[in-house]
């Protein structure tokens, strides 16, 4: 009995060493591109030095413009471009040549090849359509069971997925390689609002749609461009982050969403305290985030967050600054710059545009030594392997 322990603790010692070696995170997919394995490797790598900074839709439309060559809204705040990018690929499934936001999926491509040729980083979301009624995602009558193997509507979902996959086959740089993609479907998946989410699954059917939607793209489609984001919306405590976890073998990279609100007290004071309570609600949720992410040696990012319109002044350093600072994140990324929404009757946007109020504390947020951009991460040659 003592020996076999002293056997164990020698063996324990004579591997430390090692260690290092062996806590280095692995892809899911074995056959992962030697572009997309560097990315992974170079994203664990960047959490050390800073936070990216991402933008959805931003090459594509911002406040007041839609489709100008080279425009962005954050580029015309502090003359540098989102590190990361975020697009959707909602109505893919739906044979439409447009997303769910009327981007056409022909420019997408383009945007996602020309941040790829410049040394930036894509990540898709996929806000897809309920496939029992073909209504939209926010369609929440039960679908998850009857798209699993054996469902009544799994073969339509599998030709979902084709679809999906014959676009995400397609999205190659200029040096002809396949663009490595932060692919996060599923998203808000602990949230009431969509037909994969909350009640409207259970755990098992979750976990099991994940990972047959994971093997099917991997291992029937053969795509090896992708690293997958386990992605829920804030949630109070780790047992709801990580009820729907589909293991270690089935994610990347851990995230959540979270996004600030106004109370209905709107004056200057009323502002500060609806962006202190999110930033306290940010700290506690990031906190089970790491813990997790250390927990299963997997990286971690905010991958969607901001505060419609921006309405607080000092929202990016007081309040997301002031809480991601502190963490191991890899990415935070606000959502799309829509402008004037006839739907909702206000304006719909999160990153700032020159003029805006929140601007020059953006500038202050864009000077912190711990975020990044797209010039300082096109530096760190993402695609290449790490000397
Ligand atoms: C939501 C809003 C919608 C949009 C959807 C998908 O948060 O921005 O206007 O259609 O995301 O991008």
């Amino acid at each position: 009995m003592i020996k076999t322990r002293w056997c164990f603790l020698f063996a324990v010692l004579a591997s430390l060493p090692f260690m290092a070696v062996t806590q280095s995170k692995k892809l899911l997919d074995k056959k992962a591109t030697v572009e997309t394995r560097n990315l992974y490797q170079h994203l664990d790598r960047l959490t050390q030095k800073g936070v990216m900074f991402g933008h959805q839709d931003d090459l594509a439309y911002g406040v007041n413009w839609k489709y100008e060559v080279g425009r962005s809204d954050i580029k015309e705040v502090v003359n540098d471009y989102p590190a990361v990018f975020g697009w959707d690929i909602a109505n893919l499934e739906s044979d439409d040549d447009k997303n769910i936001d009327g981007v056409p999926f022909s420019k997408m491509k383009d945007y996602m090849k020309w941040v790829y040729d410049n040394g930036g980083i894509n990540t898709i979301s996929w806000h897809m359509k309920n496939p029992v009624t073909a209504g939209s995602a926010w369609d929440t009558t039960r679908a998850v069971s009857s798209i699993l193997p054996g469902g009544a509507q799994h073969e339509l979902y599998k030709s979902w997925l084709d679809k999906g996959a014959r676009f995400l086959a397609q999205l190659k740089g200029s040096n002809g390689k396949a663009i490595p993609i932060l692919f996060r479907p599923f998203h808000e998946l602990n949230g009431a609002w969509f037909w994969w989410g909350g009640k409207h699954a259970s755990p098992a059917e979750f976990i099991a749609l994940w990972q047959f939607t994971i093997k099917y793209l991997r291992d029937e489609k053969q795509l090896h461009n992708l690293i997958y984001v386990y992605n829920t919306n804030s949630f109070a405590t780790s047992k709801e982050f990580m009820e729907k976890y589909p293991g270690d073998d089935y994610a990347d990279m851990m995230s959540f969403d979270s996004y600030c609100f106004a109370g209905s007290d709107t004056t200057a004071a009323g502002l500060k305290q609806a962006a202190d309570k999110f930033n306290k609600s940010l700290k506690h949720n990031l906190g089970i985030l790491q813990a997790q992410a250390k927990l299963h040696n997997k990286i971690s990012a905010l991958a969607e967050t901001g505060f419609e319109g921006i309405p607080y002044p000092k929202w990016w350093t007081e309040t997301l600054y002031s809480a991601v600072k502190d963490y191991q994140l890899s990415y935070v990324l606000v959502w799309r710059n829509h402008g004037w929404q006839k739907s909702t009757q206000r304006f719909h946007y999160y990153a700032p545009y020159k003029g805006q109020l929140s601007a020059t504390d953006f500038k202050d947020f864009y000077k912190e030594t711990g975020t990044m951009f797209k010039n300082e991460i096109a530096k760190e040659k993402v695609y290449q392997q790490k000397k």
